[in-house]
C-alpha cells in the first residue's frame, strides 16, 4: 500500500518539499527557450496562490478551470491552485466555447485561468454562464506580461499552502474518451504522488538525471503525470513543447539528451521514419506508449532500429494513469504487460465473472486511483465491487500477461465471425505504405457488419499506387483471411480527439 500523512497536498510535495530536500537549484521545467529551477517554480506557484486568494477571492474547495498549452505557466497555475485547497480543471486548448460551457457547468467552475492567447473562446464560453465568475489572463509565453502576472509579481514567494487532507479532491480529469459525452472524474492529492510512487517509481525507475519529452496535453492526465507529476516528484526535468509534433519532439529529445518520452504509437510510427533519416534518439532509456493500442510492427521496428526500451501500457483518465505495463527487460509484442504495483486485473464476462485464462472477455482493473466520477449515472455501470470496468476487452495469457484485443465497441461481427478492429489495423500498418488507419463495422445486411479500413498512406504514396486489393491480399496474408477489410476508404486524415486518441465512433456515424 501507499502511505501518506493525514494531511498533504500535492502542490507542495512537487515544490516546495522538493525545495526543501536540496533540489532547489536543479532544472524542474524547460520551455518558451527558458529553465526553470525548482525553487523558481515553487517561489512562482507561490506567488500565484496569493494573487488567486487574495486578489480573485479563490476558496479552498472552488473548482478553477486551466486552458493552455503545454508550457511552465500552466503547470505554476496548476500548482498554485492546489496549493490553496482548490480544484484545477485542466483543459484541452483547442476546446470551443461550446466544449467548456458544458465542463463548466459539470464542474461548477467559478475562477477560469486562461493563456492570453487563447482568450476569446473562454470568454465567450463566460459569457451567460451560471457559475463562471472570475476570468483571468496569464501570459504562457517567457514574458510574464498578463493580468494574473502583474497581480502576483510583487507577492511574498512564501505561501501558507492550505493543509488538505490527503483524500480532498485535487483534480477533476475530463475525458469524453471515444464516444464524445463528456465525464469527470474526482482524483485525490495522494492519487497525484500514487501514479509516481508506483508506475514512475517501479516500472520507470525514474531518477534526478531524467529528462522527460513528449506530446500528450497536460489536460490529459497521460500528458500531466508524463510530463509534470513523474519529473517534479524525482527531482528531474521535464522540456515542454506547446504543439509536439514527431519532428520537434526528434528536436527537443537531441537538444535537451531527453531520457524518457511519452506518446503514442502513431508519433513513434513518424520519429521511425526521421530516423532514417539521421536524426538521434540515443539519449532516450524508456519509450512509453499509451492512448492506443500499440501495433507489434511499430514496437518490432523501434526496437531493431532504436535498441531501447519501448513500454507498452494501458491508462485510463478514470484510473488517472497506467495500470498495466510491460517493464524493462520484459516488454513483448502486442502485449500490455501486467498490473503495475498497487494494482490487481481481471477478465470477466457480461456478469462480472472472472474468466479462463486464453479468453477475451472485459478488463477489470482495482486499485487505490479507481474511479469516482463527478455527479454521473456511469459510476454504476463502471464500477462494480469495486473493480473499475473499462471499456476494454482482453486476454489474459497463462503467463499473467494481458493482451488486448479491442475497445469493447471495437469488437466487429461480421457473419457470426467476432473480429477485433485493431487486429485488422495491426496488419494493416505492417504494410509499409500505410501510415496510419482505423478500423470498424460498417453495418452490411449479408452480414451484419462488415469490416472497414479507413486508411492514410506514407507521405509521397498515391492512392492510385496501392490498389485496394493488394492491401486487402496483404491483410489476408498476415491474419485469418475472413478478417480481411471488405471495404477500404483512402483518407488524408484520421477524426481524432485533441489528446491523439482516434475517434472510431466518428467513422461509424457515417459509415
Ligand atoms: O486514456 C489513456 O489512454 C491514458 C493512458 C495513459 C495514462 C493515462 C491515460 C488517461
Amino acid at each position: 500500500g501507499f502511505e501518506y500523512p493525514e494531511r498533504l497536498n500535492a502542490g507542495v510535495e512537487l515544490t516546495d518539499a522538493m525545495v526543501a530536500r536540496g533540489f532547489g537549484d536543479r532544472t524542474a521545467l524547460i520551455g518558451n527557450g527558458r529553465r526553470r529551477t525548482y525553487k523558481e517554480l515553487a517561489d512562482w506557484s507561490n506567488r500565484i496562490a496569493h494573487a488567486l486568494v487574495e486578489d480573485y477571492g479563490l476558496e479552498p474547495g472552488n473548482r478553477v478551470l486551466i486552458r493552455s498549452a503545454n508550457n511552465p505557466a500552466m503547470v505554476a497555475c496548476w500548482l498554485a491552485v492546489m496549493k490553496a485547497g482548490a480544484v484545477a480543471v485542466n483543459t484541452m486548448p483547442l476546446l470551443r466555447a461550446g466544449e467548456l460551457s458544458k465542463i463548466v457547468d459539470k464542474a461548477e467552475v467559478s475562477h477560469a485561468l486562461c493563456d492570453t492567447r487563447l482568450m476569446d473562446e473562454m470568454i465567450a464560453c463566460a459569457k451567460g454562464s451560471a457559475f463562471l465568475e472570475t476570468v483571468v489572463g496569464f501570459d504562457g509565453t517567457a514574458n510574464h506580461d498578463a493580468e494574473l502576472d502583474r497581480a502576483a509579481l510583487d507577492k511574498p514567494v512564501a505561501f501558507d499552502a492550505v493543509e488538505t487532507g490527503r483524500d480532498d479532491v485535487a483534480l477533476l480529469g475530463f475525458t469524453s474518451g471515444t464516444t464524445g459525452e463528456p465525464k469527470a472524474t474526482m482524483h485525490f492529492h495522494r492519487d497525484i504522488l500514487i501514479i509516481a510512487d508506483g508506475y514512475a517509481k517501479e516500472v520507470l525507475n525514474v531518477t534526478p538525471e531524467d529528462v522527460f519529452v513528449g506530446s500528450p496535453p497536460l489536460a490529459f492526465t497521460f500528458g500531466l503525470g508524463g510530463l509534470a507529476v513523474f519529473p517534479l516528484r524525482f527531482g528531474a526535468s521535464a522540456a515542454l513543447l506547446e504543439a509536439a509534433t514527431p519532428p520537434n519532439m526528434i528536436e527537443i529529445i537531441q537538444k535537451y539528451r531527453a531520457t524518457v518520452c511519452f506518446t503514442a504509437p502513431t508519433a513513434y510510427r513518424v520519429m521511425l521514419k526521421a530516423m532514417d533519416e539521421g536524426a538521434d534518439l540515443s539519449s532516450l532509456r524508456a519509450a512509453v506508449s499509451a492512448g492506443e493500442t500499440l501495433p507489434a510492427p511499430v514496437y518490432e521496428e523501434w526496437m531493431a532500429k532504436t535498441g531501447k526500451p519501448m513500454l507498452d501500457g494501458i491508462g485510463a483518465t478514470e484510473m488517472l494513469h497506467i495500470f498495466i505495463t510491460n517493464r524493462f527487460g520484459d516488454s513483448h509484442p502486442a502485449c500490455t504487460g501486467r498490473p503495475v504495483a498497487g494494482y490487481e486485473a481481471k477478465i470477466v464476462d457480461d456478469d462480472g465473472n472472472e474468466m479462463p485464462r486464453g479468453e477475451v472477455g472485459r478488463l477489470a482493473v482495482r486499485g487505490p486511483t479507481g474511479c469516482r466520477y463527478l455527479a454521473d449515472a456511469r459510476q454504476r455501470v463502471y464500477v462494480k465491487h469495486g473493480w473499475n470496468l473499462t471499456g476494454d476487452s482482453f486476454f489474459q495469457d497463462a503467463a499473467g500477461y494481458f493482451h488486448f484485443a479491442a475497445r469493447s465497441d471495437d469488437m466487429i461481427v461480421s457473419a457470426g465471425y467476432n473480429i477485433a478492429g485493431p487486429e485488422v489495423e495491426a496488419a494493416l500498418l505492417a504494410h509499409e505504405h500505410v501510415l496510419e488507419c482505423a478500423v470498424i463495422g460498417a453495418p452490411d445486411e449479408a452480414r451484419g457488419e462488415i469490416v472497414e479500413a479507413h486508411v492514410v498512406l506514407a507521405e509521397g504514396v498515391a492512392a492510385e499506387a496501392l490498389t485496394v486489393k493488394t492491401l486487402q491480399d496483404h491483410v489476408k496474408a498476415v491474419i485469418a483471411p475472413y478478417k480481411y477489410p471488405r471495404r477500404i476508404v483512402f483518407t488524408k486524415a484520421l477524426p481524432k480527439t485533441e489528446s491523439g486518441k482516434i475517434q472510431r465512433f466518428r467513422l461509424r456515424e457515417s459509415a
